[in-house]
């Protein structure tokens, strides 16, 4: 059902196929740190039953109606860029691909996830294995809700169907995804700076009023950017100094 994508160039030549799996994260860093393996290869699962979040949070997805895979790469842009580099490539990448299947704009919201509007269409969990200092590899790990339309109370969720209409098909998304981040990651070997300056323009509340959470405590202040190691830059209210957060803050409100 998945072959390798038309439009790229070694994106999913190499593709393991999973009818079943816990995470593909998980079956991708043990396949990175144990075994060959081609770069671009992809970990496609139709059925994941434990898939990982940030932070221990968990990524819910019904069984054959949306995409959860993850991609290796051995991206030679790191170290001269900070490791934030493959988030946000990554988001851009997905970003673009949602975006040619539906007409709301699609936006990132730091520094991982992937919105329509207020709800979240798509995840985002890069993990990465190194050899000494050296990274060997990174797992690009994609969510993107296709398909399903229900979720939970506690999740607020969209997919492409409810946003873009129910003839989308998976296969058509997988082609369009794997297409998308391939572009965004050949971009980022050579001219990182105008990816990076798309995550930046594509970020929800840029610009504006925000609330957060940091150790526990509430912030507020106005989004003015993100730092190339992920940092984001809040002017606060109060005082109107600009402040860098440390990625552990949680962003609550930014629509
Ligand atoms: C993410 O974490 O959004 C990263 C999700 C990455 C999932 C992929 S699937 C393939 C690969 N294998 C894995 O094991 N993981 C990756 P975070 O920003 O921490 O968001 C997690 C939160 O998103 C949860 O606590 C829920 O509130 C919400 N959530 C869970 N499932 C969702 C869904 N299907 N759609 C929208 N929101 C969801």
């Amino acid at each position: 059902m998945y072959n390798k994508p038309t439009n790229t160039i070694f994106t999913g030549s190499d593709i393991i196929f999973l009818p079943t799996c816990p995470s593909t994260n998980q079956v991708a860093l043990e396949l990175a740190r144990y075994k060959p393996f081609k770069n671009g290869t992809v970990v496609i699962t139709e059925n994941q039953t434990q898939g990982r979040g940030q932070r221990g949070k968990k990524w819910e997805s019904a069984p054959g109606l949306n995409l959860t895979l993850s991609i290796l790469y051995t991206p030679t842009f790191i170290p001269s860029r900070p490791i934030f580099s493959l988030t946000a490539f990554t988001a851009v990448g997905v970003c673009n691909a949602v975006q040619s299947f539906v007409s709301s704009p699609v936006r990132i919201k730091w520094p991982n996830d992937v919105y329509i509007d207020e709800r979240k269409v798509g995840g985002i969990l890069v993990e990465n294995v190194w050899q000494g200092q050296q990274l060997k590899a990174s797992v690009i790990g994609i969510g993107c809700n296709v398909l399903q339309d229900t979720w939970p109370e506690s999740i607020s969720a969209t997919s492409l169907k409810i946003e873009g209409g129910s003839a989308i098909q998976l296969e058509h998304v997988w082609e369009t995804l794997l297409t998308e981040v391939e572009a965004v990651y050949l971009q980022s070997s050579s001219d990182f700076d105008s990816v990076f300056q798309s995550y930046i323009e594509l970020l929800l509340g840029l610009g504006q009023h925000v609330e957060a959470v940091y150790n526990g405590a509430s912030i507020t202040g106005t989004l003015k950017s993100v730092s190339s190691d992920g940092l984001l830059t809040l002017d606060t209210v109060d005082n109107g100094t600009i402040i860098d957060y440390h990625p552990n803050l949680v962003l609550t409100k930014c629509f």
